[in-house]
C-alpha cells in the first residue's frame, strides 16, 4: 500500500467509523420512545419541555438543515417543517412559538417517523461518500446536539408523567442511582491550572479555548449531596431561613412555595419521589436531584460550605480526585456561564448553538444518569438558569481552607479517646501519631537537619544513588501511594528519577505538614496530578476511584513503619498488600540495628530539639483538650531496648503530680514514664521475616554505609 493510499484508508474508516456513530445515535433516539404511547408523544406539560415528538422531528431537521441543504439535488422532506422545528436560530427566519410546541397535532408521529427515515437515508448517502472537514464538523455536531436531546427527552418525559395523577413510571427497571459512600472532603492545591478543551477530538465551542486560570487551595467532597442530609436541611428548616438564602433565591422560593426539591411530594406519612421509575420512598442514601442552583446554593451555606467553581471543579475532576462524575447528576457550579478568553462564536447560523446563550445562567458540570454514555469529558459545559429543576441537576460541595478548620473526620473525639484510654493505663502509653499537629511536624523537619539524627540522610543519599534502579521497575502512568508522606521530600529524588509516575496521592495523618508538602510539590512538578490523602494509614484509607485500574506503587520511606508495633506493621502491611492489589510493589526504608551511641545520639540530640518534640504532645493536650500539663515537670527520656530492638522515648514525671485534660484526672508518681513512641530497628533477616508474615516477597535490599539504613523492594507474594 503506498502512503496516500494508506491515507485514504485511514480516512475511509474514519468516515465509516462517522457513519456507525450517526446510525446508533439515530436509531437509540428512536429506541427512547418504545415504552411511550402516542398520547405521550405529542403533550407540553411546561413552556421549558417539549413534546417528544418535537424532538424526533427537530434532531432531524438539525441534519437536513446544517448538512443537506447544500448538497446538490437534495429536496427537502416538506417546506413547512423549517418554520416547525427550528428551535431558536435567529438567521433561519422565524419559527413556532417555544411554549406552543405543544399544540403540534400534525405532522403525526408516523410522519415525523418517515421524515426522520428520508433525512437518514440522504445522511448516510452523504457520508458514504467523501465528507469534507467542514461537514465532518457539522455532522459530529449534530450527532453531539442529538445525545444532548436524548437527555432532554427524558427529563421531558419525567416532567409530563409527573403531571399525571397515576404518577405512570417510564421504565419500572431502571435502577435508582447508587448510594453515595460515607464521603471525604479533598484538599486541592490550586495554583495555575489549565482548564478548557485541546485536542482534536470533538468539544462544543464553549469549552475553548483553553487557557490558564490561578485557583486558592480549596477542598471538594469526592462525592454528592444525598436525599439524606437534603431531609436535614429541610428538617432545620432549610426553606425558611431567609439568611441561607440569595435574594433572588429567596424571591423564587417564595413565590414558588418551594419546601422539597422538585419532584418530592410528601404523602402524609413520608416523602416520595417521582423519577423515572415511577413514584417510590426517598431513599436517604441516593443523591438529591432536580434542585435548583438557589436550593444548591442554600444548602452549601447551610452545610458551611460553597458551590465549586468550574475551574476547581474541572481541575479536580480531571486529576481523578472525584467520584460520581457523569453518571448521576449534572453539578452546580457557583460559576456563571460565560466565554472563555479568547471565545469567538463560529460563522453563521451554527454560531449560534452557544454562544448566545451565555447571559443570566450558570454552569453545572459532569453528567447524569440521563445523559448517553460517552457524550459528557471533564471539560464539559452545561448551562441553566439558576431558578430551573427539572434537569437532573445535584451538588458537589467545596471549601475554602480556613487555618485550623481542616480536621480528619472525627479526630478530636479519637484523640480524646485515646488520651483518656492511654494515661488511664497502668503502663502509660500514647502513639506516637499524634506527635504530628502544625508543629509537631515542623519539629520533625527539624529534627531531620539535626547532625545526630542520621536516618534522613542517609536515607536521602540511598535514595538518590538507586533511584534509576527504583525507576527501572515502575511502569508508565504509575500512580504513587505514600504513607506517612510529611514533607515529601524524599518523593522528590524518586519522581525526578520516575517521570513515569503521573499521579501521587500522599497519605498523611497531619494536614498541615500534608497541605504544604502538596502546595510546595506542586509548584515544583505542575504536571503531576497530586490527591493527597488526610487519615491514619493503619486503617483502610480509600484510594480515589479514579485510580482505579492504573498500576500502584507503594512508598514508606522514613523507618516509619520502625513507630509501628510488629503486629501493626504486620496489619498495615496486609492492608497496603490489599490497597495496592496485584502486581504491586512498596519500597520501604528502614533503619538497621547499630550500636548504641548512635542510636541514643539520634533519638536525644544536643539542642534538645526531639525533647522538644516529644513533649509537644503534652502542649497539643494542653491546646485541644483543655489540659493542664506542666511541660517543665517532665524530663525526655530516650532509651535502647535490646530485646526489642528498639529506641523507645518516655517522658518522665519529675514530681508526683495530677494532671487533667479531656476531662479526667491523671495521677504520676515521680519518676512515672509516659511511653510516648518505639523505634524499631530492623536487620535484612527481620525485615525479611515481617515482610513474608504479611504476604509479601523481599525482592531486593539495599543497605547504606554506616551509619546502616536500608531500603527494601517489596512485591507481592503469587
Ligand atoms: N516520610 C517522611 C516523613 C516521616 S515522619 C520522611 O521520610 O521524612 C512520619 C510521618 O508519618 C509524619 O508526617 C506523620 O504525620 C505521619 N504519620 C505518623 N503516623 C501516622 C499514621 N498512623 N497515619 C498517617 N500518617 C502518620
Ligand atoms: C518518623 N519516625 C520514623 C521518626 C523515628 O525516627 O522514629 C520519628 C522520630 N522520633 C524521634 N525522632 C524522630
Amino acid at each position: 500500500m503506498d502512503s496516500l493510499e494508506a491515507l485514504r484508508s485511514v480516512e475511509s474508516s474514519r468516515e465509516a467509523l462517522m457513519l456507525a456513530k450517526f446510525v446508533s445515535t439515530r436509531r437509540q433516539t428512536e429506541r427512547l420512545i418504545v415504552p411511550l404511547g402516542p398520547e405521550d408523544v405529542v403533550v407540553q406539560s411546561m413552556p421549558d419541555a417539549s413534546p417528544v415528538k418535537w424532538h424526533l422531528a427537530h434532531t432531524t431537521w438539525f441534519f437536513e438543515t446544517f448538512l443537506l441543504g447544500s448538497v446538490d439535488g437534495y429536496t427537502a422532506f416538506d417546506p413547512a417543517f423549517g418554520y416547525l422545528f427550528n428551535s431558536y436560530y435567529e438567521a433561519l427566519g422565524p419559527r413556532q412559538p417555544r411554549a406552543l410546541r405543544g399544540l403540534l397535532t400534525r405532522p403525526t408521529l408516523e410522519a415525523v417517523l418517515a421524515y426522520r427515515a428520508h433525512v437518514d437515508h440522504h445522511m448516510e448517502l452523504l457520508l458514504g461518500g467523501e465528507v469534507s472537514p467542514e461537514s465532518e464538523g457539522l455532522v459530529r455536531l449534530g450527532i453531539a446536539h442529538e445525545e444532548q436531546h436524548q437527555e432532554l427527552i427524558l427529563m421531558d418525559v419525567l416532567h409530563l408523567l409527573a403531571q399525571s395523577p397515576l404518577k405512570p413510571g417510564y421504565d419500572g427497571t431502571l435502577c435508582a442511582d447508587i448510594g453515595g459512600k460515607s464521603g471525604h472532603f479533598r484538599l486541592r492545591p490550586g495554583g495555575l491550572v489549565e482548564i478548557g478543551h485541546r485536542g482534536d477530538h470533538f468539544a462544543f465551542d464553549n469549552e475553548g479555548p483553553r487557557h490558564r486560570i490561578w485557583l486558592q487551595p480549596f477542598e471538594i467532597s469526592d462525592r454528592l449531596v444525598t436525599n439524606g442530609e437534603w431531609l436535614a436541611f429541610m428538617a432545620d428548616d432549610g426553606y425558611n431561613r431567609p439568611d441561607l438564602w440569595l435574594s433572588d433565591g429567596w424571591a423564587q422560593a417564595q413565590s414558588q412555595a418551594w419546601n422539597a426539591p422538585f419532584y418530592w411530594q410528601h404523602d402524609g406519612s413520608a416523602w416520595q419521589e417521582m423519577s423515572l421509575r415511577g413514584f417510590n420512598p426517598i431513599v436517604a442514601d441516593s443523591p438529591v436531584t432536580h434542585i435548583s442552583f438557589y436550593e444548591a446554593d442554600a444548602y452549601a451555606r447551610w452545610a458551611s460550605a460553597r458551590l465549586p467553581t468550574e475551574a476547581e471543579w474541572e481541575a479536580a475532576a480531571s486529576d481523578g480526585a472525584l467520584d460520581q462524575v457523569a453518571d448521576v447528576a449534572w453539578q452546580w457550579t457557583n460559576s456563571a456561564y460565560l466565554p472563555y478568553p479568547g471565545f469567538s462564536p463560529g460563522a453563521g447560523a451554527v454560531g449560534e448553538y452557544n454562544g448566545k446563550f451565555m447571559s443570566g445562567q450558570m454552569v453545572l458540570r459532569g453528567g447524569s444518569s440521563f445523559t448517553p454514555p460517552g457524550h459528557t469529558r471533564s471539560t464539559y459545559r452545561n448551562f441553566f438558569k439558576p431558578e430551573q429543576r427539572w434537569m437532573r441537576s445535584g451538588i458537589r460541595l467545596a471549601r475554602d481552607i480556613a487555618p485550623g478548620r481542616y480536621e480528619v473526620d472525627g479526630s478530636d473525639s479519637a484523640f480524646a479517646a485515646d488520651v483518656v484510654k492511654g494515661l488511664s493505663a497502668r503502663q502509660k502509653t500514647m502513639s506516637p501519631k499524634y506527635f504530628y499537629d502544625g508543629a509537631g511536624s515542623v519539629l520533625f523537619e527539624e529534627i531531620c537537619r539535626l547532625d545526630e539524627y542520621y536516618p534522613t540522610r542517609t536515607e536521602t543519599d540511598l535514595l538518590t544513588k538507586i533511584a534509576r534502579d527504583l525507576a527501572a521497575d515502575i511502569p508508565d502512568d504509575a500512580v504513587l501511594v505514600e504513607f506517612g508522606s510529611g514533607a515529601s521530600e524524599k518523593t522528590r529524588t524518586l519522581l525526578e528519577a520516575a517521570p513515569q509516575i503521573t499521579a501521587y496521592v500522599p497519605i498523611d495523618i497531619s494536614e498541615d505538614a500534608l497541605r504544604n508538602a502538596t502546595l510546595r510539590l506542586k509548584a515544583g512538578y505542575p504536571k503531576l496530578s497530586v490527591t493527597p490523602i488526610v487519615g491514619d494509614f493503619t486503617t483502610e484509607v480509600d484510594l480515589p476511584t479514579a485510580l482505579n485500574g492504573r498500576p500502584l506503587v507503594g512508598f514508606f520511606p522514613g523507618s516509619t513503619i520502625g513507630n509501628l508495633t510488629h503486629a501493626e506493621a504486620i496489619a498495615f502491611l496486609r492492608t497496603v498488600r490489599r490497597m495496592l492489589a496485584a502486581g504491586a510493589q512498596l519500597i520501604l526504608g528502614a533503619d538497621i540495628v547499630k550500636d548504641e551511641a548512635t542510636l541514643i545520639a539520634a533519638y536525644d540530640d544536643g539542642a534538645g530539639v526531639t525533647a522538644r518534640f516529644n513533649k509537644n504532645l503534652l502542649v497539643r493536650i494542653n491546646r485541644e483538650l483543655s489540659g493542664n500539663f506542666d511541660i517543665d515537670a517532665f524530663d525526655h527520656l530516650a532509651v535502647w531496648n535490646r530485646e526489642h530492638e528498639r529506641v523507645e522515648m518516655h517522658l518522665v514525671s519529675r514530681t508526683d503530680q495530677i494532671v487533667t485534660a479531656a476531662g479526667h484526672a491523671f495521677s504520676f508518681k515521680a519518676g512515672e514514664r509516659l511511653h510516648t513512641e518505639n523505634s524499631h530497628k530492623f536487620t535484612p533477616s527481620s525485615l525479611r521475616r515481617l515482610a513474608e508474615a504479611s504476604g509479601w516477597v523481599l525482592e531486593n535490599q539495599w543497605i547504606s554505609p554506616k551509619p546502616e539504613f536500608g531500603i527494601f523492594k517489596l512485591v507481592v507474594a503469587p
